[in-house]
């Protein structure tokens, strides 16, 4: 069986999150597309530590690891963020370093480097404690935990959305509550309206294939399609159309086949369908594309 290895996303800004978009053009201008916002309520999920409390998750470190600690943080009580010692009564401390937060209702991102010894214990963990403060009702909320570490450690549900998994309550050692809260989220998409196109540029190759995703909505469907970015109204070199009539967003899966493409100006390219309608339109979010190898 032959093995097909594709490569990462080869699309750039493909969910439009960017608004300062210079990666999508107009077909018929050549400018950087306008980008579309809506904004939805959702749910937020984050672990609110009071005075002295702490959570923490294991997690394995290796000897000398170096990086970054990463989280958002919200409230009256700075946060002590530790590597240190998961199991025992008196843990050993390898590296702390101190998050602070705004004194406020806003979420505020704090970036902690860190970096560790040689002489490291066996059951390691990342610790979070609110510092201490004599008002024993001030609490300290964290979110969007990350590492990012030269030696790969990584944390599990840093984002609290899967509740309690892979956390634990230092005091009571079991796992941790979680509170929620409403939030408006916001999301950027391209809107392109009957005959509009929009396109990024790609090298593609002579005989290449692979797929292309993403999601779309809207009363028009669309023609995706490889084409020459210079005559984009040339025959395409592939193309297939995705139908519309979506109320919401709906992912898309397309695979392509490339014959002899070589010198051309190649663009991954979206056509709004034709309508006699000009205000309907269809909505293009989260493209992206993998070339098989
Ligand atoms: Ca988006
Ligand atoms: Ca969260």
């Amino acid at each position: 069986m032959k093995k097909v290895k594709a490569t990462n996303n080869l699309i750039q800004n493909g969910d439009f999150e960017e608004t300062k978009n210079t990666q999508w053009m107009y077909s018929l201008t050549g400018n950087p597309i306008e980008v579309s916002e809506e904004e939805h309520e959702g749910k937020n999920s984050y672990a609110e530590i009071k005075t002295t409390q702490s959570i923490f998750q294991r997690t394995f470190f290796h000897p000398n690891d170096s990086g970054t600690i990463t989280l958002s943080i919200r409230g009256m009580l700075p946060v002590i963020v530790s590597v240190m010692d998961a199991s025992l009564a008196e843990p050993t401390v390898y590296w702390s370093g101190e998050a602070t937060p705004d004194n406020s209702n806003e979420w505020k991102v704090e970036t902690l480097a860190f970096a560790l010894g040689d002489n490291l214990g066996s059951d390691l963990c990342l610790h979070f404690q609110a510092k201490w403060d004599q008002n024993a009702d001030a609490t300290v909320d964290i979110d969007n935990i990350k590492i990012e570490s030269e030696a790969g450690a990584v944390i599990n549900n840093g984002d609290f959305e899967n509740g309690a998994a892979s956390w634990t309550d230092s005091l009571t050692g079991s796992a941790i509550q979680t509170s929620d809260e409403d939030v408006v989220e916001k999301n950027h998409f391209a809107r392109i309206h009957p005959t509009e196109s929009i396109f990024q540029r790609h090298a593609f190759k002579s005989n290449q294939s692979g797929t292309i995703k993403g999601k779309l909505r809207g009363v028009l469907g669309a023609t995706v399609a490889i084409l020459d970015a210079s005559t984009p109204d040339a025959k395409p070199y592939w193309s297939t159309n995705i139908a519309g009539s979506r109320t919401d967003f709906t992912e898309f899966t397309a695979d392509f086949n490339l014959g002899d493409v070589d010198g051309q100006d190649l663009c991954l390219h979206f056509q709004a369908d034709y309508h006699q309608n000009p205000d309907e339109y269809v909505d293009i979010d989260d493209v992206s594309m993998t070339i098989n190898q």
